[in-house]
């Protein structure tokens, strides 16, 4: 017996919030939605661009879009027409894209990454969509950044597509984490992981090796515990450069992945609203822990809709051997 993502939220919402309305999975339908959109184009990537270098435009008509300018109107397109949608954010747009609805109407804030690691698409690398999701504040008359400048832990659901050898959506909405996979035969998302758990420690560490010259204290010394089997165990170096498969790997098999900051960067390069906060989220769900090195991504008042944040996230034993290395 199948289930599919909008079954799964509406029996979640149910047993959560029993009389629930159902606009949150009818909200949720909106992501859905637009990453099937969004894969379909993925996966006819080149033979688009084949179809689409004579004049700019494939042999549908269709103007030649960068994939992530199409996933982003996706997104913003298939969200907006939900009038349960107050505030977007999107790592596309500079500004918030805002909905005149009443508070009791527009309820929710969607902050989104339409297509992280899109220049790995050329090469045939997995890339991804995150999304984050938060009520819009009751006071929230005032501008729409407000709305979205929210500390991780007040967010109501957050999740992940993974554009992958299969595409698989994986979200929280605080009871857990849940894999669904993309059955292609019948164009929806079908429950393959249910309670997904972050395992207490792995045997991969992920980090771009090439700045490891540029880490300051103790980012060193942590890379030199992973090598050297401080922590007990021997661990291989993974690194696809792509955050949603770091993660989801991260995720699955357990281990480390970290982005930390450099010495020409100080914030480090990942945004905090779209990409840590949400995936944090998930990794806590899942048993895991999440930082920029100091402290709980969750716990991080934003200033800014596309600040950047250190990331480090992963299993309970990783996250901890840093953690003892940072508080000395
Ligand atoms: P670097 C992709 O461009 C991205 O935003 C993330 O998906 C990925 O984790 C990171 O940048 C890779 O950055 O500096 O290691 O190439």
């Amino acid at each position: 017996m199948i289930v599919t993502v909008q079954q799964h939220i509406a029996q979640q919402q149910e047993s959560l919030y029993p009389g629930a309305r159902g606009t949150f999975s009818w909200l949720l339908s909106g992501i859905t939605l637009a990453t099937k959109m969004i894969q379909a184009r993925i996966r006819r990537a080149g033979l688009l661009d084949v179809a689409g270098s004579a004049g700019g435009t494939n042999v549908q008509g269709e103007t030649q879009q960068k994939l992530d300018v199409y996933a982003n109107e996706a997104l913003v397109h298939c969200l907006g027409v939900r009038d349960a949608v107050a505030v977007l954010v999107s790592e596309e747009n500079e500004e918030p894209v805002t909905f005149d609805r009443a508070p009791e109407t527009g309820k929710y804030v969607v902050i989104f990454d339409p297509l992280d690691g899109s220049s790995n698409i050329d090469v045939n690398v997995s890339v991804g969509t995150i999304f984050s999701i938060f009520l819009r504040p009751e006071a929230s008359g005032g501008p729409p950044h407000a709305a979205a400048l929210q500390q991780g832990s007040r967010q109501v659901a957050a999740g992940y597509v993974v554009y992958g050898s299969s595409t698989m959506f994986v979200y929280t909405a605080g009871n857990g984490v849940f894999g669904f996979t993309l059955d292609p035969n019948i164009g929806a998302f079908v429950l393959s992981h249910e309670h997904l758990r972050m395992p207490d420690y792995g045997h991969y560490y992920s980090v771009n090796e090439a700045n490891a010259g540029k880490f300051p204290a103790p980012y060193p010394e942590y890379l030199a515990q992973l090598r050297d089997g401080a922590l007990g165990r021997e661990y291989s170096s993974r690194y696809i450069g792509s955050l949603v498969a770091d993660f989801h790997r991260t995720l699955l098999k357990g281990g480390v992945f970290l982005y930390p900051p450099t010495r020409t960067h100080a914030q480090g390069k990942l945004r905090l609203l779209y990409e840590a906060n949400p995936l944090a989220f998930i990794a806590e769900q899942a048993g895991g822990l999440a930082t920029d090195g100091q402290t709980r991504i969750l716990d991080l008042q934003p200033t800014g809709i596309h600040q950047r944040t250190p990331f480090l996230t992963g299993s309970r034993q990783e996250m901890e051997a840093f953690a003892r290395l940072a508080l000395r």
